[in-house]
């Protein structure tokens, strides 16, 4: 393979009004706009890449809040494309922290050569389907027109930032900070009174990191969610030099698996086995950390009485950690399911409740009603606040591709054919938008699952059903509506039997006041969705359209 190359593609141009023409056009700079963008490259295509933040790495170039932290192992949580690269990066933990991420981002991006394909600090404005010509026409806030035959959105599922809908945000007059657009400068919360709202996977990491720090810390929380103990290591040479070895293994066992991972699924009902075998098991994850405890019983997520068994198992931990009874009741999540809300992993989030200047706040029992100049006005009062950091999460799954006009056959936009929900073609093209292809998206397993692994499959698959248009003369490919049909109902019909329904999450769209809600990601796990995904290719694209080159027919 040849790593490092002289990009066959033109290197960023200066901003001109008349369009340029490339063979392919991708739209972010995250683990998948990357592959994508080395991908399309090896296959000889001339590209151009636009990346809205500074420099290459997605959620990891924006998440530099104090405490960022992969959840899954680094070793599952790296490309698997390049033997080169598997050798020559070594990790030195086992959940590596974001500025080890970006390092290895940038390791990679440096080993490829992949930075002069990208515009940075530039956003997409539009994407509009030339229906004569053929041709994606995709505009950008520089005022500069690109067009190609293919275009990949490779926006990912957490790109874009949610703000509480809270009244005032913008009335506070003390530092406001906003997890998924921190500064690249570090924050110094010494002898400061900081708030943190939210207690999802950020919140929680941002409130360990931060909480020994601050002067005083208050945490806002409306929903509870359970973490578990991460147990991060710092990895050894010998570990590392086995892991090396055995990387094909590796990676082999994480594409077979359900979430992309290395780590064990057991096959085992929960009530297949004793009550003292099932607490001997579930000691054994917690002891182990990181997700083992999802692992533990393979019907967590569809055997409601099970569920709650688990979900029971970490409130009683969380009881014995929390000191203060009231705080303790309070952290314990209630009223849905484990594992139906992104699993946390944490490091000292419960022990952090214990230090005397960290406050929870419940905002269940006292909600907030504003922001103001001062600080966060619950109902029984203002506390007053240096520094107020949102941790409040993002219109996920769909707000990116929603953010800006994508425009299909007949003038109908991506927005338009959401307006209920997302639907696609295995989370990869649309039905009305001709070589349009998405990664990571909607209807896969997206959020599931690791996103490496499914990038990497992603774009594997767009590379393929390129390759089948060259190799037959085809100008387009699109999926046929009964093939999305199928595929949605594919989709739903697995979902019905997930827990996943029964919380109210970005997962489902309820984070998002007006959004269509429901569970659309595909939870038949990642071999699965490979499996489903590897047919097309098999069969010729049975389900599929094409169209020949219009000047071939004009002619
Ligand atoms: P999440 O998981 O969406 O969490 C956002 C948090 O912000 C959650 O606790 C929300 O409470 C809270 N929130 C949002 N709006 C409000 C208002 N108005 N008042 C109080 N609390 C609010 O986002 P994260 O960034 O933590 O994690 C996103 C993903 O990144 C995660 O799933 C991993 O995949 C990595 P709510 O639940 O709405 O009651």
């Amino acid at each position: 393979m040849a790593l490092a190359s002289t990009p066959s593609s033109s290197s960023p141009q200066s901003p001109s009004t008349s369009p340029q023409r490339r063979d392919i056009l991708i739209v972010g700079g995250g683990f998948g706009g990357m592959y994508a963008v080395y991908k399309f490259r090896e296959m000889g295509l001339q590209l151009q890449a636009f990346e809205a933040g500074g420099d290459v790495g997605g959620v990891w170039y924006w998440n530099r809040y104090p405490g960022a932290r992969v959840d899954l192992p680094s070793i599952d949580y790296s490309y698997s494309f390049s033997p080169e690269i598997e050798q020559e990066w070594t990790w030195s933990e086992q959940f590596a922290a974001q500025p080890e991420l970006l390092r290895y981002i940038d390791f990679v991006a440096k080993r490829l050569d992949l930075r002069p394909h990208f515009q940075f600090n530039t956003r997409v404005t539009s994407a509009t389907w030339d229906e004569s010509r053929q041709l994606w026409v995709v505009k950008t806030d520089r005022g500069e027109t690109y067009e190609a035959p293919y275009c990949v959105m490779a926006t990912g599922p957490l790109s874009i930032p949610k703000e509480p809908d809270i009244p005032g945000v913008k009335r506070f007059k003390g530092r406001l900070l906003h997890s998924a657009r921190w500064p690249h400068e570090p924050v110094d919360f010494t002898g400061k009174r900081v708030g943190v709202i939210g207690t999802g996977s950020t919140g929680i990491q941002v409130v360990q990191d931060v909480g020994p720090q601050a002067g005083e810390l208050f945490v806002f929380q409306r929903t509870p969610s359970f973490t578990m103990p991460m147990r991060n290591e710092t990895l050894t040479p010998e570990y590392v030099d086995e892991v090396k070895r055995n990387y094909a293994g590796i990676r082999e066992i994480a594409r077979s698996s359900t979430v992309g991972g290395s780590r064990p699924q057991s096959t085992r009902a929960f009530f297949s086995v004793t009550p003292n075998q099932r607490r001997v098991l579930l000691e054994d994850a917690w002891k182990q950390g990181g997700l083992s405890m999802l692992g533990t019983f393979a019907d967590l997520m569809v055997n409601a009485e099970a569920n709650e068994h688990v979900a029971e198992f970490v409130r009683g931990k969380i009881g014995e950690v929390v000191k203060d009874p009231k705080t303790a009741e309070a952290l314990k999540p209630k009223g849905y399911p484990i594992f139906a809300r992104r699993p946390c992993l944490d490091t000292s989030y419960y022990e952090t409740y214990n230090l005397p200047n960290v406050h929870l706040v419940d905002c269940i029992t006292d909600p907030i009603v504003e922001i103001t100049e001062k600080g966060v006005r619950n109902e029984s009062g203002e506390t007053e606040l240096d520094i107020l950091i949102l941790a409040t999460g993002y219109d996920g799954l769909t707000g990116a591709m929603m953010a800006f006009d994508v425009t299909g056959r007949d003038g109908r936009t991506v927005r338009q054919k959401w307006q209920d929900g997302p639907r696609s073609t295995f989370g990869l093209m649309l039905e009305g938008f001709p070589n349009l292809f998405m990664t990571t998206g909607p209807n896969g397993p997206s959020a599931l699952a690791n996103i490496i692994r499914i990038s990497e499959h992603d774009v594997d698959w767009i590379a393929d059903a390129i390759t089948h248009l060259k190799k037959n003369g085809l100008a387009t490919i699109e999926p046929t509506v009964q093939a999305e049909d199928a595929w949605m109902e594919i989709v739903r019909g697995i979902a019905q039997r997930s827990l996943i329904n029964k919380a109210k999450t970005w997962w489902v769209g309820a984070n998002v006041k007006d959004k269509p809600q429901g569970l659309t990601m595909f939870t038949g796990g990642f071999l699965k969705y490979r499996e489903y995904c590897a047919v097309p290719s098999a069969n010729g694209y049975r389900d599929f359209q094409f169209e020949p080159q219009m000047e071939a027919v004009a002619a």
